[in-house]
């Protein structure tokens, strides 16, 4: 069965949440539905909930939307994963957010650094061990220009006082050493972390005037924010930024350091491509700082060029000029070879697609560039005005649920049938022993760039090559054998 009306959709969610206990039935309820043609408003699902006890959740904790998300791309930063050795470990590397630099010199990224709490630190408190680690961390990486300190459940259990040791600290080893209180247990996702980390980047970075980079104020100096350089996604964003004339004077907090996050505060202009992640830092440095914040989409050509417009309308018309003529003369023919190239083979296919808090919103419109439909998708962890962002891009079949569980997950797999799932990688293997092709929209699966203009050729190869692969069709799903 493949959804193409209405009821169809709306009895498919019926069938699904049968199988649930009454209670989690009356509960799940509330996060899903089909769209409402029309309404662009609200599409009606309840989101930003606590997931039910017992039923399996795609999503992360705070201390992952602190550490993993916010904090842990600035690259000239040590981040200390403080607390019991596993989340730091299970975090160990990157998300695929590239940077340039000497790892263990003068760039941090992908180290896993941890405080490592025992019985007795739980017992006694770990206060001063965090001492001696800052110590150390000094002595060994002499060339780092801060510390960020990401707290792990126990701590916000036990009492330290991480924020005294931080002031404490940054005033023997003269550079910011940053508390964060992003214990997994807060909130009902990664996105309560992200919040967190936006606030300590106010408390220990802005409002303490770490000192920025950028002596003279030039009159196109913009900051890229929340662009994590996933698969090198901020220096494709920022070729074309500078393209277009635009003076990049920090990026946020791919591939960034602490002097770039300090120069965001002397910009023109923040442009912010993740909303969810660092939308609450946009407000106040527009707050703070009078510097105006505007979102923006580099995923396909429709959104680029509407994008690169609605940029260039904040600057003078040799600026606008300038964007004009590099879309008409350069862009445009460019992205539509692409699409010249691949429409054919996707015309017509359909997706499902689940990511965190913003992809689904920023790569429709990149798929419907190619011909792609989008069957269902929604949010792990997405809030009311995520969702309100999502409609002016869906089809008046479109299923959206929030939160999916992985049973939700397999049901739809097999009812809807789609030409690809997009997801993560928990999702994953599950999806392609079922002989759907899948693609990780998270980490982009090793390859990408997807922003940009390259990141549009490598976005519709890789589709093409996931959803036209034959191999798939080949696979029997092991548990039906
Ligand atoms: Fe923003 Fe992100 Fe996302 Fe996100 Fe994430 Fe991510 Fe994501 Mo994974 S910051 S909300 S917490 S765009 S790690 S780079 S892909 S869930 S949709």
């Amino acid at each position: 069965m493949s959804v193409v009306d209405k009821e169809q959709s709306q009895a498919l969610i019926e069938e699904i949440l049968q199988e649930y206990p009454e209670k989690a039935l009356k509960s799940r309820k509330k996060h899903m539905t089909v769209v409402e043609p029309g309404a662009d408003e609200k599409c009606g699902v309840s989101s930003n909930r606590k997931s039910i006890p017992g039923v399996m959740t795609i999503r992360g904790c705070a201390y992952a939307g602190s550490k993993g998300v916010v904090w842990g791309p600035v690259k000239d930063m040590l981040t200390i994963s403080h607390g019991p050795v596993g989340c730091g470990q299970y975090s160990w590397a990157t998300r695929r957010n590239y940077y340039t630099g000497i790892t263990g010199v003068d760039s941090f990224g992908a180290m896993q650094i941890t405080s490592d709490f025992q019985e007795r630190d739980i017992v006694f408190g770990g206060d001063k061990k965090l001492e001696k680690l800052v110590d150390e961390l000094e002595e060994m990486f002499p060339l780092s220009r801060g510390i960020s300190i990401q707290s792990e459940c126990p701590i916000g259990l036990i009492g330290d006082d991480i924020e005294a040791v931080s002031r404490k600290k940054a005033e023997e080893i003269g550079k910011p050493v940053v508390p964060v209180r992003c214990e997994g247990f807060r909130g009902v996702s990664q996105s309560l972390g992200h919040h967190i980390a936006n606030d300590a980047l106010r408390d220990w970075i802005y409002e303490k005037d770490v000192p920025a980079s950028v002596q003279e104020a030039g009159p196109y100096d913009v900051a890229l924010m929340a662009d994590y350089n996933i698969g090198g996604d901020a220096w494709s964003s920022r070729r074309i930024l500078e393209e277009m004339g635009l003076n990049v004077i920090s990026q946020s907090t791919g591939d960034s350091t602490v002097a770039e996050l300090a120069n965001t505060a002397k910009a023109k202009l923040v442009l912010l491509h993740c909303y969810r992640s660092m939308n609450y830092i946009a407000r106040y440095l527009e707050e703070k700082h009078s510097v105006p914040w505007t979102e923006f989409n580099f995923f396909g050509p429709t959104q680029i060029f509407k994008s690169m417009r609605k940029i260039a309308s904040y600057f003078d018309e040799s600026i606008q000029k300038r964007t004009e003529e590099l879309i008409e003369n350069k862009y445009k023919p460019l992205l539509q070879s692409v699409v010249d190239k691949y429409k054919s083979r996707l015309e017509g296919k359909k997706v499902m697609l689940y990511v965190g808090g913003l992809r689904p919103r920023h790569t429709i419109p990149c798929f419907k560039d190619l011909g792609v439909e989008v069957m269902l998708t929604g949010y792990e962890f997405g809030h009311g005005d995520d969702y309100q962002r999502t409609m002016e891009y869906l089809d008046d079949t479109t299923i959206v649920v929030d939160d999916m569980s992985e049973f939700e997950m397999e049901k739809f797999l097999s009812k809807l049938k789609p030409d690809l799932f997009g997801s993560g990688v928990k999702e994953k293997y599950q999806c392609q022993k079922a002989g759907v092709p899948f693609r990780q929209m998270h980490s982009w699966d090793y390859s990408g760039p997807y922003h940009g203009i390259e990141g549009f050729a490598i976005f519709a190869r890789d589709m093409d090559m996931a959803i036209n692969g034959q191999v798939w069709k080949h696979i029997k799903a092991p548990w039906k054998s």
